[in-house]
């Protein structure tokens, strides 16, 4: 985590007048003391930068800063570098207190939307208070995200994550790359394109021509094979590929035809990694581990498409986790957008590699999850478990195999 250049992390300024809990918010949202906090106005003096891996938004750096309402020699010192971390501010929070909204709020605000920095309102301590409800119609009106928080408590700091989330500059949210980073300029990969009754005629699905544009972009080739014809294309080769992808439905026959050595992965796990939060998933998965008979499970697919046969969220996936249980499993399919607004009912939530689907609603998804504490993963995660292969196909993410082998002994 702390590897992410600091250019490459999400600048959020958390910005407002003394003493309304800017630290306190920040400490609330990472849990942990980053910043101090008094009832002294003007405690935090300096900008306190904290990086961290903000799920489900991903690497960030938060930059609380110090109030800036008051005068003298000292306060326009804090003025101005207050005033310098607008500059590298690609997220803005404005905190108020709940009826402390006045000019001071309304300038920064201004000069946030002036500069074109998508901005978040949060009236903090709303637990002695209630914000001004005029104020936050205006805000709600001009389609600004305003959120009530009680730091103290903790109370909304799921609502102010969801507001970065949906506030968050689309360029951060779409993920870069799906595989290209794996492989390298100059370097191949291999995608195992099983042509069987389940894929469309004449075409190839979205995920395998993305995947081949991906790596095009990064000077990197790819060869396309079908399951059968692996062994050979491998035996071809005078290098090994860096890196074999499989569709799910072949993962068996594939990973017994890739060398140990070679790398080996699903379409839709670089999926659940480019559309969602890898790592996340990976600790959902391991929930399988402590699904009892009776469990309800959600299968939650991005697109209506047509279930042909033997469907992998309808027919595999159902009679593998049954026969891991070893009892009857209640699983509710829903399609497209879709989503139940409770979730409380289900033990695991198994969501579709959501090709179809931007990654902030898959985001969303993954937050609303966390925020019923129900544990989401993927298909390709959930295949490669249920066929004993998942420590293989996630050797191409060291952070994920590491969370994947510590919740392994922990369940031991
Ligand atoms: N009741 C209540 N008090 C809060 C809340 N959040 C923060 N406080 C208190 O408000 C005071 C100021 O909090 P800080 O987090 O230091 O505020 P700040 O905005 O960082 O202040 P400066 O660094 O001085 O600009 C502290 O005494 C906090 O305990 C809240 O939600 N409710
Ligand atoms: S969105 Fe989901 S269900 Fe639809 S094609 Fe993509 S992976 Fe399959
Ligand atoms: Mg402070």
């Amino acid at each position: 985590m702390e590897r992410t250049p600091k250019g490459l992390r999400l600048h959020i300024g958390l910005f407002g007048r003394r003493n309304v809990g800017k630290s306190s918010l920040l400490n609330a949202i990472t849990r942990q003391k980053v910043s101090i906090v008094s009832e002294i106005a003007g405690t935090t003096t300096d900008p306190v930068e904290k990086p961290m891996e903000l799920l489900p938004l991903g690497p960030v750096l938060f930059i609380d800063t110090a109030g800036i309402d008051d005068e003298g020699a000292l306060g326009e010192m804090r003025v101005a570098r207050t005033r310098q971390v607008f500059d590298r501010t690609d997220l803005a929070v404005v905190i108020s207190e709940p009826r402390g909204w006045g000019s001071f709020e309304q300038h920064l605000f201004d000069e946030m939307q002036a500069r074109g920095v998508p901005t978040v309102v949060v009236f903090n301590k709303t637990d002695l208070a209630e914000p001004d409800a005029a104020k936050v119609a205006e805000l709600v009106q001009q389609k600004i995200r305003v959120v009530r928080t009680a730091a103290v408590s903790g109370a909304g700091v799921l609502d102010f994550r969801q507001a970065l989330l949906d506030t968050a500059p689309a360029d951060f949210i779409n993920n870069p790359t799906i595989l290209a980073d794996l492989v390298g300029a100059g370097e191949m990969a291999i995608l195992v394109v099983p042509i069987d009754k389940e894929a469309p005629k004449g075409r190839l699905i979205v995920p395998q021509v993305q995947a081949i544009r991906d790596l095009l972009d990064s000077d990197a080739y790819c060869m396309v094979v079908k399951e059968r014809e692996l062994r050979d294309a491998l035996e071809r080769l005078n290098r090994p590929p860096r890196l074999v992808v499989t569709d799910s439905q072949a993962f068996l026959k594939v990973a017994a035809d890739t060398p140990r050595e070679v790398r080996l992965t699903s379409f839709s796990i670089l999926f659940a990694r480019f559309k969602g939060d890898l790592n996340e998933m990976v600790m959902g998965c391991t929930a399988i581990e402590r699904l009892k008979p009776g469990d309800r499970i959600l299968v939650a697919e991005a697109c209506s498409h047509h279930p042909i046969g033997e469907d992998i969220g309808r027919v595999k996936i159902p009679r593998w986790l049954t026969q891991l249980v070893g009892g009857k499993l209640e699983f509710q399919t829903v399609q497209g957008h879709d989503f139940p607004e409770d979730l409380s009912p289900y033990r695991l939530v198994i969501h579709c590699g959501s090709c179809m689907m931007n990654r902030r609603e898959m985001l969303t998804r993954m937050l609303r999850c966390r925020q019923a504490s129900v544990p989401i993963t993927n298909y390709g995660l959930v295949v490669a478990y249920s066929l004993g292969i998942l420590e293989r196909a996630l050797e191409p993410f060291p952070a994920a195999l590491d969370i994947y082998r510590e919740a392994l002994s922990a369940s031991c």
